[in-house]
Formats: structure tokens, C-alpha cells, sequence
């Protein structure tokens, strides 16, 4: 019998529960391979982008290189599209909002592909409010326990309170942690948000279902289901735009995790969110691709083949050939508000890959004259730094908590002030 020494029994153990993870996951910095990033202000002719005029046309290029290779390209605004108010009450969650349920039925046709914009905003307000808005995972009932939520019948990943892909009553107010409805209320904003699955359910069909009927991809550079949940940020901003509680030039797209990484893409693409908030987005998001730290792209494209354009496979364990990196994709946002956000204990999203993006998107902000982070090196845990780029990373795990959503209530008090 061949013995295996204990160290590397033990080791391998701990390396699988340090990580919750597949084994052969980087986590040490020291293995971080020598990369080079992209130059975010080197056009593709070699020539530099030195004035803020010449940025627009270097924007466009960037964004066509994401569009092409990572996440696909989506189809316009569909004409036809209907709002129609399903349900709406003035004195909602004890009096504090006013709630408002609104189907958008995308090609203007009741049971044709659609979604359920939810929103609150603080029924104190005399005018139209600043909006966040995020997807979420669950349906829009378990954002809160407001027993007043239209529940989602949708298809749902499994989970607790799942049963054969759809939610029960039990799912209601399950996700209320990550939303802190009154405290964004009471800080004068509105939040508004959809689920994700009304766009498309998060499993590979060959894009049959959700949004993908409305334009079928049939090349390898069309919609992935990032693109698809963005596309539908997107919409959510057509309506919102619409609804005279709403400031439409101070709608913020927040999202976690794999809604982070949409909620970049819907920003980088929609100019028109003017603020871009990426918590805990990790790879395919704010992480950079080339530090192969944590997910990798073969990972990732692996387990979720759907998420991303045909073309991203191509950059399987070749992160080095990507002509872009994930830095580029936060430079999209540039010179609007962005925040990007860590967690201590969520390596498999690379928080220093994060900091990073954030750090060398600055170079963007510079050149249209907004100063990026405003520091170089990575803050202390819990210690938040805030310019036109905002950064933090907190104590605990891969989530979204009442300190997230603090930084981006002070973020958005920063930016969104009134003059
Ligand atoms: C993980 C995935 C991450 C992240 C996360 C999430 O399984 O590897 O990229 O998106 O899911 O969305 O919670």
C-alpha cells in the first residue's frame, strides 16, 4: 500500500474547505502569473488617446471588443414595448412608500416575453427621487416580506423553499437582507427591481427561452444570458424614465455577484444609468481576467457555458490573448460614478483583481478630468475610499450586507446631491 504523507492529505483537505471550490484554484498571490493589461487609452492602431474628444471614439472600440468577445451583443430597444401598472399603493410598508408593480411587456403583447418591475419610493418625498436599480435571484417577493409583492411564478434554481424549479410561499422576504428597503428609503432614494429569470432562467437551453426569442443568437459574438439580464436593465431604465416618482438622470444599476458582473455590462453599455455599483462581481465583472486568481475564465465558462458569448471560450486558459481586460469594461463607466466592492473571505472573486480594475479604470477618469479612486494602494478592510471611483473591501463573506449598501447610500449622497 502506497501511504500518502499526512501533510498533503491534510493540506488537500484544507485547500477544498478553505475554498468551498473545485481543487487546483490559485489562491496564492505568489502564483499569480507576470501579465500584461491592455493600455485602456492605446487605441487598436497603436496609436495614444490624449484628449477627452478622442475618448468617445476609443469607448466605442473598447466596447465592441466586449461585445464581440465576452458577453455578446444585444438587440436595440423592441418597438412596441408596453408598460402596464399592475398594482400600486401610496401607503405601503406602514406608510413609508409607495409601492409600484409594472409589467413590461417587451414586444407589447400580454404573455409574449416580459418582466415585473417592482419599486418603492419614500412616500415622503415631494418630487422625483434617485433610484437604485438591481436584478434579483429569486423573484421580486423575496426582496422583502411585504405580503403585497406579486410572487413570481417563474422558473427557479433549486433551492430552499424551491420546489421542482418553482418558489413557494416560503421564499417570500428570503432575500430581505440584501435590501434593505426602508433604510434606502429613508435615506430619500427608490429602488427598483426585476427578476432575473423574467429575462432568462439561469440554465443553458441553447437560449431558446426568456428574452433570447426576441433575437435568437446564431453566431458566436450574439447575447449571452449576462447580455440578456443587461438588455433587461436596460428596459427597466426605459420605464423607470417614464414614471414621474423617478429622477431619470439619477437612476444607479447596482448587482451581486453574477447580477454584478450584468450590472457592469448594463452600465459600460447604457450611459444613461448614471451611477455603476459591482458588488462582489468577480470574474467576468470587476475581477481581473489575466490574474487567474480564484475563477478563472475556463472555470467559468465551464460551469456556466451560457453566461457569455460563444467567443469567450476561445480565451480558455488564454487569458493573455483577450484583447481586453475587465479594468476596460469599469472604464466604460467613465466619467460617471462607479463602486466597486469586496469581501475579505470571497477570494474566489479576487478581491485585489478587483481593487486592481478599479485602480488602473482610473486612467479613463484622469483623461476626462475626475480623479479615479484617489489612492494606489488597496484600503484596509473596512475602510472605504470614495472619488468618482469608489472602493471597498469588508469583513465576511460573498454577499450583499447593510454595510454595502451604506457605502453606496454614501456614495450616491456624494454624487447625487442636489446643487
Ligand atoms: C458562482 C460563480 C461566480 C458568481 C457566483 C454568484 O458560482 O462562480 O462567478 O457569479 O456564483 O453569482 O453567486
Amino acid at each position: 500500500m502506497r501511504l500518502i504523507p499526512r501533510a498533503v492529505v491534510i493540506g488537500a483537505i484544507f485547500a477544498c474547505a478553505v475554498a468551498g471550490q473545485p481543487a487546483g484554484v490559485n489562491y496564492d498571490e505568489a502564483k499569480v502569473p507576470a501579465y500584461q493589461l491592455p493600455e485602456i487609452l492605446r487605441r487598436a492602431d497603436g496609436g495614444m488617446v490624449d484628449t477627452a474628444a478622442q475618448w468617445d471614439e476609443r469607448r466605442t472600440e473598447i466596447l465592441k471588443l466586449f461585445e464581440d468577445q465576452v458577453y455578446g451583443s444585444a438587440p436595440d430597444a423592441p418597438l412596441g414595448m408596453r408598460f402596464s401598472v399592475l398594482e400600486q399603493d401610496a401607503g405601503a410598508l406602514g406608510g413609508r412608500a409607495r409601492r409600484k408593480q409594472v409589467r413590461v411587456d417587451f414586444a407589447g403583447t400580454e404573455g409574449g416575453p416580459g418582466m415585473e418591475i417592482l419599486l418603492y419610493t419614500p412616500s415622503a418625498a415631494e418630487g422625483p427621487v434617485p433610484v437604485f436599480v438591481g436584478l434579483n435571484f429569486g423573484g421580486n417577493h423575496t426582496v422583502h416580506a411585504d405580503p403585497a409583492i406579486r410572487f413570481s411564478t417563474r422558473w427557479m434554481r433549486s433551492g430552499e423553499g424551491v420546489v421542482e424549479n418553482r418558489a413557494t410561499e416560503e421564499t417570500r422576504g428570503r432575500s430581505a437582507g440584501r435590501w434593505p428597503v426602508e433604510r434606502i428609503l429613508e435615506r430619500g432614494y427608490g429602488l427598483a427591481t426585476v427578476y432575473c429569470g423574467d429575462l432568462d432562467p439561469d440554465f443553458d437551453d441553447g437560449f431558446r427561452n426568456g428574452v433570447h426569442q426576441l433575437a435568437p443568437p446564431r453566431t458566436p459574438s450574439d447575447w449571452g444570458t449576462i447580455a440578456a439580464w443587461a438588455w433587461g436593465l436596460s428596459r427597466a431604465l426605459d420605464y423607470l424614465s417614464t414614471d414621474a416618482l423617478v429622477e431619470a438622470s439619477r437612476i444607479a444599476v447596482m448587482g451581486h455577484s453574477r447580477l454584478g458582473k450584468t450590472a457592469l455590462w448594463a452600465g459600460a453599455r447604457d450611459t444613461r444609468f448614471a451611477m455603476v455599483i459591482s458588488n462582489d462581481s468577480g470574474c467576468g465583472g470587476a475581477a481581473l481576467s489575466r490574474r487567474r486568481f480564484g475563477e478563472t475564465v475556463e472555470r467559468i465558462n465551464t460551469r456556466f457555458p451560457h453566461w457569455f458569448a460563444g467567443n469567450f471560450k476561445a480565451y480558455n486558459d488564454s487569458e493573455d490573448k483577450l484583447p481586453v481586460d475587465q479594468h476596460m469594461l469599469l472604464a466604460l463607466v467613465a466619467p460617471r460614478p462607479l463602486y466597486v466592492a469586496s469581501a475579505e473571505d470571497d477570494a474566489w472573486a479576487d478581491p485585489k483583481g478587483e481593487f486592481l480594475s478599479a485602480l488602473h479604470a482610473g486612467a479613463a477618469y484622469e483623461l476626462l478630468g475626475q480623479k479615479g479612486l484617489g489612492v494606489s494602494e488597496m484600503p484596509a478592510v473596512n475602510e472605504p475610499v470614495m472619488q468618482r471611483v469608489g472602493y471597498h473591501i469588508r469583513s465576511g463573506t460573498h454577499d450583499v450586507t447593510a454595510y454595502d449598501w451604506d457605502r453606496y447610500l454614501d456614495f450616491a449622497d456624494k454624487h447625487f446631491k442636489r446643487d
